[in-house]
Order: structure tokens, then C-alpha cells, then sequence
């Protein structure tokens, strides 16, 4: 399988609760590589760019609102089918139907305060790192 990178946003509920190292320690026991990562305050206009693709959803209001609650760090994970490969760290979007040891079965609190964003395909993946690296700050 090939490398890839795929971008991460740990979200403001697990900022928030002190427990991005636990996050990271997840990432990390999964096999995938944090080369790039940043603590940043989200605008609400980055907020709504990035999740447009949401937004006649009934919830893309409370969404953007959230993600600006509070700070985000935002990452590019690199490894073996990465983009794949962390969609099924993060477990199910929905805590409450997440596989044991998955971040958001140990980390999340609900559907919305769901501790952590990965891009669903190379192509979103390589739209989202861009949104927030430039390519000198990523260090594999
Ligand atoms: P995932 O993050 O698992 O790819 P998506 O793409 O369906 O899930 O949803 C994007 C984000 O929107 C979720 N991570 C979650 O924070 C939020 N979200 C999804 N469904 C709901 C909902 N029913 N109520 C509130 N927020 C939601």
C-alpha cells in the first residue's frame, strides 16, 4: 500500500479537556506519523470553508460555531493507506457506535463534540492540508 498523508483536526471538546496528548498517543500506537501540527484559534470564516461542503446541513451552524469555541490543532498524519487507515482510529462519527479503542470511543463526547476530523479521500486530503499547511512546514 502506498504512503499517503491525510489531514487531522483535533477538535475544541478534546482541547478543551486537556487530552490532545492522549489523542496523539492513539495516533501514534495506530502506526501513523504526526509531520506537521499546530495549535491555531479557527476564524469562523476558515471554519465555514472547510466544512462547505456541509452547509445545507441542519447542523452546519452549530458545527462552525463549535469549532470555533475554542482552539483546534490541526495535523498532517502520513503512513501506509493513512487517509484510510485513520478513518478507522477515529471509529464511527457517532461516539456511541464507535469500536473499542478508537479515538472517539475513548475521547468523544457526542455526534458533534466528536474530538477529531480526517479527511474521507485523497483529494479532500490534499484540499485540507493545503487550507492550513504550506508545504515547508511539513516534515516527514
Ligand atoms: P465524519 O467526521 O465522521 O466524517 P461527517 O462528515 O458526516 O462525519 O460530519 C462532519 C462533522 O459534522 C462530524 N465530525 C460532526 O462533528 C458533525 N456532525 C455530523 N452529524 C452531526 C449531527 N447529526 N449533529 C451535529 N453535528 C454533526
Amino acid at each position: 500500500m502506498a504512503i499517503e498523508r491525510t489531514f487531522s483536526i483535533i477538535k475544541p471538546d478534546a482541547t478543551k479537556r486537556n487530552i490532545t496528548g492522549k489523542v496523539n498517543a492513539i495516533i501514534e500506537g495506530a502506526g501513523l506519523r504526526i509531520v506537521a501540527q499546530k495549535r491555531i484559534q479557527m476564524t469562523k470564516a476558515q471554519a465555514e470553508t472547510f466544512y462547505s461542503v456541509h452547509k445545507e446541513r441542519p447542523f452546519f451552524g452549530e458545527l462552525v460555531d463549535f469549532m470555533i469555541s475554542a482552539p483546534v490543532v490541526v495535523q498532517v498524519l502520513e503512513g501506509e493507506g493513512a487517509i484510510a487507515r485513520y478513518r478507522e482510529v477515529m471509529g464511527a462519527t457517532n461516539p456511541a457506535n464507535a469500536a473499542p479503542g478508537t479515538i472517539r470511543k475513548e475521547c468523544a463526547l457526542s455526534v458533534g463534540e466528536n474530538s477529531v476530523h480526517g479527511s474521507d479521500a485523497a483529494e479532500t486530503a490534499a484540499i485540507e492540508i493545503a487550507q492550513f499547511f504550506s508545504g515547508n512546514e511539513i516534515v516527514g
